[in-house]
């Protein structure tokens, strides 16, 4: 089963003035198909190493399902993280979270955007939640296929890679993450750490 380009949930221009809408045509409709595109091929490819037996370029195409798979996943939440409606602050179990792991919702915020503006390079700041133990970590990954940390699930996902911000925001990529914290779809976040 191929994977597909999922399409926004609100209209390209939805997200303005906070991520504009050039930007959101090219970073859904040209950056995201990429990777769908790129993790059907790796995938095509992987499945015709095991049928032919031949696992000779095996590393080549795990590495490229990584890298597409990582952006196409990554994405589809990031899309789905954001809404017009958003900002403001999480309520129930996920905000007790928040609290009991940073210690105020205001201490997130702050680590969350320290660490999305240190990120090395292109990449993702991410706010996760351990599946063993329940608990939330703010996470980093350089590029994004380098997130291997098996048992933890992105639930805020925000892209810090420069074609997310460029062209609105240069090379201030903290008032970029300011303007994604205004449209955070909250209610998306917590269906997400409630969810198993
Ligand atoms: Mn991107």
């Amino acid at each position: 089963m191929a994977h597909e380009l999922p399409p926004l949930p609100y209209a390209y221009d939805a997200l303005e003035p906070h991520i504009d809408e050039q930007t959101m045509r090219l970073h859904h409709d040209k950056h995201h198909l990429a990777y769908v595109n790129g993790l059907n091929t790796a995938e095509a490819k992987l499945a015709e190493a095991r049928e032919k037996k031949d696992f000779s370029l095996v590393k080549h195409w795990e590495r490229e399902a990584a890298f597409h798979g990582a952006g196409h996943f990554l994405h589809t939440i990031f899309w789905e993280n954001m809404t017009p409606q958003g900002g403001g602050s999480p309520r129930g179990a996920l905000a007790d979270a928040i609290t009991s792991r940073f210690g105020s919702f205001e201490s997130f915020i702050a680590q969350f955007k320290a660490a999305g503006t240190a990120v090395e390079g292109s990449g993702w700041v991410l706010l996760v939640k351990n599946v063993m133990t329940n608990t939330l970590d703010i996470l980093t990954a350089e590029k994004h296929q380098d997130l291997s940390q098996w048992v933890t699930l992105p639930i805020l996902c925000c892209d810090v890679w420069e074609h997310a911000y460029y062209l609105k925001y240069q090379n201030n990529r903290a008032a970029y993450i300011d303007g994604f914290i205004q449209v955070i779809n909250w209610a998306d976040v917590e269906r997400r750490f409630a969810a198993r």
